[in-house]
């Protein structure tokens, strides 16, 4: 077996470990983040569970800290209280990005682990399956419940030679987005594998499995080996450690080869993160910005050799220079070696350790301006500045741009000699609260609920037939980001109503009101869209604000994983076209017929629709479990809970 089916199997509750057939998994450990995390936790509250049922679950304060407005602290504030009556380990604000402390205090090799945050996939840099999803399945996962997925197939990265000084994880991982590309991979793992795997460390490997959630797949994962060990001994948690490897004679559906020693540095260029090019072809562009940090490269490693690059230099008068560190932990390691004075006298503006700038939170660049950011996703607008084009790079390319002021091939100019990793990281855990009574919760607790905290809208079933309007047509790769975008909207995240009135805002700001006035003429709302559809987050805002409105399908060409499992979440129903010119026939606004829908979701998941304004009709069918239909008709999960099911 290969790692991947290792794990599985150790874990399956039901179905067979068939590549393209649903599986259920039991999970160990959870995480949720605040911006997701409120919702789940409101949904978790309302399935009347009284304790989590998990080995550990951890809930953590990382994205919206920016704190403009009460929203936030309202949402900390209920959260801490839901954690301490639930008997989860709460992670205050201040303490760092949940996929870093994750993997420093908490991941061990061999578990499962699901989060509701996309780039939960950080923890398979320690062999874990670590998968993200919408804050409801989540939820489900924390009561006990099984966590439903299509079962793998998995694609072996084998990684030969050594990173040449100058290179590193990212120019990896995105050397393996710019051969898959960020759409098309669904349902697939990547295992990494071969000689050069030892030669990374385990910030580095899980780089490269945080990013993985860029090429659209289900999760990556990297054996755990001496490095591991010696990892999680320096975080003082060698008894966590266990060897995991492939079989020698497993199998993979396919085998990338990488020889680490002839890569060079590279860059995801605007807008999309497997829109790769080399530094070199992009060297002497003019930089105005330059961000470190994000749950990607802000590790004690990166932002090491970031301080051995800077010292006794200064950043370019033209850059606006920023860093944020992964943890507490990280500004520590930072301090203790005096590496905090060295970012400092270089001109770097020291920025809280948390998701900050990568969500858009602050840190907007300039109109036009040039953003060179380690982290992990470009999405136009995403930055909170429209027109900026942000380039995603590794710490060295950031920081030789920095210097520079343009972007510079770091391997053309001095570069920093490996980081080991500290024989002991400096371990305070003070910020991590309610360990003494994790997993049992206090259940007199009080739950603090203040003014933002709404309530979980609730779906209705399918109707027979209905009537509907295509009420927005989209193209190839929308990602979340332009469904529910986050940044300055991101403190409505509890409030759904408030937070509605954001949904396509990037696209349509009418969206909404158009949307609303059909839902309350009896009207159902259709989403037309083309290739790779809900690319990017987790975030399950993006099926539920829709559903708020009244969205009752989407139509697309494809759809990622994450963000079909959350409509299915939500009671609308994720059609694909049968013919892709079917996408041709509709017009934003046109009036569609759903003739028999809830018969064909029961049945084929296939259905004739026509356009009553032009007269066509065209094809489309939505393949899901019989779980899944069950799940679409009652009109979503909380509803299909409530019936008495799993
Ligand atoms: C992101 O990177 O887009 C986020 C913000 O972390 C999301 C989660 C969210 O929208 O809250 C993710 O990746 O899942
Ligand atoms: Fe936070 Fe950015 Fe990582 Fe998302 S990608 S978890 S916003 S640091």
């Amino acid at each position: 077996m290969n790692i991947t089916e290792k794990i599985l199997s150790r874990h399956l509750v039901s179905g067979t470990l068939k590549p393209g057939s649903e599986i259920a998994i039991r999970i160990d450990q959870t995480l949720t983040q605040d911006a997701t995390g409120t919702m789940a936790f409101l949904q978790f509250e309302s399935m009347g569970i009284d304790r989590v049922r998990t080995e550990l679950s951890v809930s953590y304060v990382d994205h919206n800290t920016v704190q403009v407005g009460f929203e936030n602290a309202d949402d900390h504030a209920y959260l801490q209280s839901a954690a301490k009556k639930f008997g989860v380990i709460y992670s205050r604000a201040g303490n760092g990005i949940c996929h870093q402390l994750h993997l420093e205090r908490f991941g061990i090799p061999g578990k499962t682990l699901i989060g509701s945050d996309s780039h939960t996939p950080t923890g398979g840099g320690l062999g874990m399956i670590a998968i993200g999803a919408g804050g409801l399945d989540v939820a489900v996962a924390m009561g006990g419940g099984a966590f439903h997925l299509t079962a793998p197939r998995v694609v072996q990265v084998n990684l030969t030679g050594r990173l040449r000084p100058g290179v590193s994880a990212k120019d990896v991982i995105l050397k393996v987005l710019e051969r898959f590309g960020s759409s098309g991979n669904v349902g697939a793992v990547m295992e990494y594998a071969g000689e050069g795997v030892k030669t990374l460390d385990v910030p580095s490997r899980s780089t490269i499995t945080n990013m993985g959630t860029e090429l659209g797949v289900t999760t990556s994962v990297f054996p755990s080996d001496e490095v591991t060990r010696r990892f999680l001994a320096a975080q003082g948690r060698e008894a966590d450690w266990t060897p995991i490897a492939a079989d020698p004679d497993a199998t993979y559906e396919s085998v990338f080869e990488i020889d680490l020693s002839t890569l060079v540095p590279l860059a995801a260029c605007p807008h999309n993160p497997a829109n790769v090019a080399t530094i070199a072809s992009l060297a002497g562009k003019r930089v105005n910005q330059v961000l470190i940090g994000s749950c990607t490269n802000s590790s004690y490693r990166d932002l090491k050799t970031v301080a051995l690059l800077l010292k006794g230099r200064k950043i370019h008068p033209d850059v606006s220079f920023g860093i944020a560190p992964g943890s507490r932990q990280v500004v520590l390691e930072l301090a203790r070696e005096g590496l905090l004075q060295d970012l400092i006298l270089a001109g770097a503006r020291l920025l809280e350790n948390a998701c900050g700038f990568c969500i858009g939170n602050h840190q907007s660049p300039g109109t036009d301006a040039v953003s060179l950011r380690t982290g992990n996703r470009n999405f136009e607008g995403r930055s909170g500045t429209k027109s900026a084009q942000v380039y995603l790079v590794s710490p060295e390319s950031a920081v030789a741009a920095a210097l520079t002021g343009v972007i510079t091939d770091p391997t053309t100019v001095e570069t920093a000699p490996p980081v080991e990793i500290p024989d002991r990281y400096i371990i305070d855990d003070s910020l991590f609260l309610y360990r003494e009574t994790a997993g049992k919760g206090i259940p007199g607790a009080e739950i603090v609920r203040g003014p933002n905290i709404g309530a979980v809208p609730v779906g209705t079933p399918l109707p027979k037939s209905f009537a509907a309007q295509a009420t927005i047509k989209v193209g190839d790769k929308i990602t979340t980001d332009h469904i529910m975008p986050a940044g300055a909207r991101l403190k409505y995240r509890s409030n759904i109503p408030a937070y509605a009135k954001f949904v396509f805002e990037p696209l349509d700001p009418d969206f909404h009101d158009k949307a609303a006035a059909n839902r309350d003429a009896g009207v159902a709302n259709v989403i037309v869209a083309g290739e790779s559809y809900g690319q990017g987050s987790s975030r399950e805002h993006a099926a539920m604000c829709p559903m708020y409105l009244g969205v009752r399908a989407v139509i697309a060409k494809s759809m990622e994983r994450i963000h079909l499992a959350n409509l299915v979440n939500f009671g609308i129903v994720p059609f694909t076209f049968v013919d892709p010119a079917g996408y041709d026939a509709i017009a934003t606004g046109d009036a569609l017929a759903f003739d028999g829908i809830a018969d064909a979701v029961a049945g084929s998941g296939e259905m004739v629709v026509r356009n009553t304004t032009t007269g066509a009709t065209f094809k489309v069918k939505a393949a899901l479990t019989e779980r899944q239909k069950a799940i679409v008709l009652i009109g979503g999960l909380m509803q299909y809970i409530a019936s008495g099911r799993s």
